[in-house]
């Protein structure tokens, strides 16, 4: 039972994780117990193995003060991070990439399983980049794709959608020189500088990394987010529900985990036709359930309203509710370890990307030319795999918590009566102190949950929105944060508007592409009001980040003006230098800096210290 209080504060998740410890099921935490205790070289981001010349450790007290090639702590920590940051650019953006292929696919007629859902965006995205829009939908998709995929070459100078950001941001970067030229471009310049015998200063190999940073969230994950509304629609507040409850003991269920939302929203499609759900009932079942985990889960809650399982630390325990006939991944968050955990039950885990290939997975390869057919194929297996379910371990914890998701920055605006000045008002008369964007993952090293959830509610007590995505907004979702009914938790300020409005005091903005919605949120915000972002009453945060992903986020939102706060410390401390720049430096280069504060109460009154000193210097 302490193990149980120790690990999460998700209630269901607690009843699942008891049931686990006592079947000898491992998860994550069992994991993370034997791997104590840790590296202290690498804790501090001391160790490289960069070449074959390593692996080299600094270790300061013996006098091993450089690597073999020379390299210095600064230079190896700050080695280390661009790689890390880089890794996460490249996710995001190589996700957007592919729906950007598939939007040019649709331009191209070469597919009939995918359309235009979204006229009235294309159009609009089409224009920024001076597409004529006076023609058919499907032609000026073919332009935009074409125009988007130039984004990510090397040729192009800068990416065109960093318009989007206030001048004054915007001049920053060009003053910098970290204008992000193309997502690719900076990406492999990033590969490039941490080959040894290139990058040697460290504050000149992380300037790159904010560039690298900027590259993705102005560049491939806003893509994703722009053509996903495009292809699927653009969110608009919904309802559904959330937590490892949401999995029915009568019915098929599938979860679907993950970030495309390509094959996802196919399998949706394909569960929802009259003769699957026949099949499902000949099987035995009541029909077919389909539930989120992870962004996939985002994308499908925000435009579907399909139930949400869970964030990062759920993913297992949804296996061991005993009732999943199979899970599907594409790719990133996805433990390798799955189809182990899935041995103890019938659960079929079905792997889908050839860039993510699990042993012991059921391979269904997955495009976008005959989406449609695998889909079908994944949704039968899954029914065919009804019969082989043991009810003897069928273990569904709890009853699942209401959800309103769908805060697109077009919801929002539209909740507002169609500009964001009534927002600007109540920032500017005080009731809304300011707004947070609250992001990321769950990492060990936290509770789960109690980071995201502590944090939201300390910030909502003290009038201030917060605006969450990824594995944030889930944890939020299942303390029961994101209904209206939440706002009895907000202060006098922020819970007279959201009454008013009838909105959550924190809003699900989507998955962790769709930071860059919160970014185009605040371009807005800095827009109406004439100033750059950096001069808004806004902060950033993870509280329990663990993704390379995170890094390029954090990094991104750091670049673009917002101070951030980390929960778990990076990889740095081995280097003061590093930590200084971070935390202190970057103030006078981008107007904005990190800071690490594990305790979510104290990071609160940190973000809300910092709140109220933007809008001192703005004069409200
Ligand atoms: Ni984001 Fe989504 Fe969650 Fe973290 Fe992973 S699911 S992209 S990286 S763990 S928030």
């Amino acid at each position: 039972r302490e193990k149980v209080l120790e690990r999460t504060i998700d209630e269901t998740a607690m009843k699942a994780v008891e049931h686990c410890l006592k079947e000898w099921i491992e998860t994550v935490w069992d994991r993370d117990e034997m791997q104590d205790p840790r590296c202290k070289w690498c804790s501090s981001g001391l160790s490289c193995s960069r070449c074959t010349m390593g692996p080299c450790r600094i270790i300061p007290e013996r006098n091993r003060d450089r690597g073999v090639c020379g390299a210095d702590a600064d230079l190896i920590v700050a080695r280390n991070l661009l790689d890390t940051l880089a890794t996460g650019a490249a996710s995001h953006s190589d996700h957007g990439r592919e729906i950007v292929e598939t939007l040019l696919l649709v331009g191209k007629g070469e597919t009939n399983d995918y359309m235009i859902t979204d006229r009235k965006k294309l159009f609009a995205l089409a224009e920024e980049y001076n597409i004529p829009t006076n023609r058919e939908a499907i032609e000026v998709a073919h332009d935009l794709a074409l125009a988007y995929l130039e984004e990510f070459g090397t040729v192009k100078g800068e990416i065109e959608l960093t318009r989007r950001a206030p001048t004054a941001t915007h001049a920053i970067w060009e003053e910098t020189g970290i204008l992000p030229r193309s997502v690719d471009r900076e990406i492999v310049e990033a590969m490039h500088r941490i080959q040894m015998g290139v990058g040697a200063h460290y504050g000149n190999i992380l300037l790159h990394g904010l560039r690298t940073a900027l590259a993705d969230g102005w560049g491939g994950s806003m893509m994703a987010t722009e053509v996903s509304d495009v292809l699927f629609g653009t969110p608009v507040p919904c309802e559904s529900q959330i937590n490892l409850a949401v999995v029915k003991e009568d019915m098929v269920n599938i979860s679907l985990h993950g970030h495309n939302p390509m094959l996802s929203e196919m399998i949706v499609n394909a569960a929802e036709d009259e003769a699957m759900q026949k099949r499902a009932r000949d099987a035995g079942a009541a029909g077919i359930n389909l539930v989120g985990l992870c962004c996939t889960g985002n994308e499908l809650l925000m435009r579907k309203g399909i139930p949400m399982a869970g964030n990062h630390f759920n993913q297992e325990l949804v296996i061991a509710t005993g009732a999943l006939e199979a899970m599907v991944v594409d790719y990133q968050c996805i433990f390798p370890s799955l189809p182990r955990t899935a041995s103890c039950f019938h659960t079929k885990i079905i792997s889908t990307s050839p860039k993510a290939k699990i042993p012991g997975s059921y391979y269904m390869e997955f495009e976008p030319s005959t989406a449609r057919e695998t889909a079908e194929a994944i949704v039968r297996t899954a029914i065919d795999n009804f019969k082989l379910r043991d009810p003897e371990k069928v273990f569904i914890p709890g009853k699942p918590v209401a959800v309103q998701a769908g805060f697109s920055v077009e919801a929002i605006t539209a909740a507002l009566g169609g500009t964001l000045q009534p927002l600007v008002d109540a920032i500017a008369a005080g009731k809304i102190r300011g707004a947070v964007g609250i992001v990321g993952c769950n990492n060990p090293r936290i509770k789960h949950d109690y980071g995201h959830v502590t944090l939201s509610k300390e910030l909502i007590k003290n009038d201030i929105l917060c605006v969450e995505t990824g594995c944030a907004a889930v944890a939020s979702g299942k303390a029961g944060l994101l209904t209206p009914d939440a706002a009895f938790l907000a202060g006098d300020g922020l819970k007279s508007i959201c009454k008013a409005v009838g909105i959550p005091p924190v809003l699900h903005m989507g998955s962790c592409v769709d930071c860059s919605r919160i970014l185009v949120l605040l371009a807005a915000l800095g827009n109406t009001l004439g100033v750059g972002i950096h001069q808004l009453p806004v902060a950033g945060a993870a509280p329990e980040w663990y993704s390379q992903k995170a890094v390029a986020i954090g990094s991104y939102f750091v670049a673009s003006g917002v101070y951030t706060v980390l929960g778990p410390m990076p990889h740095i401390s081995g280097s003061p230098a590093v930590v200084d720049l971070l935390t202190n430096g970057l103030e006078g280069i981008v107007k904005a800096k990190f800071a690490v504060e594990p305790d979510p109460v104290k990071a609160a009154e940190l973000i809300i210290a910092h709140i109220e000193e933007k809008r001192k210097a703005l004069g409200i």
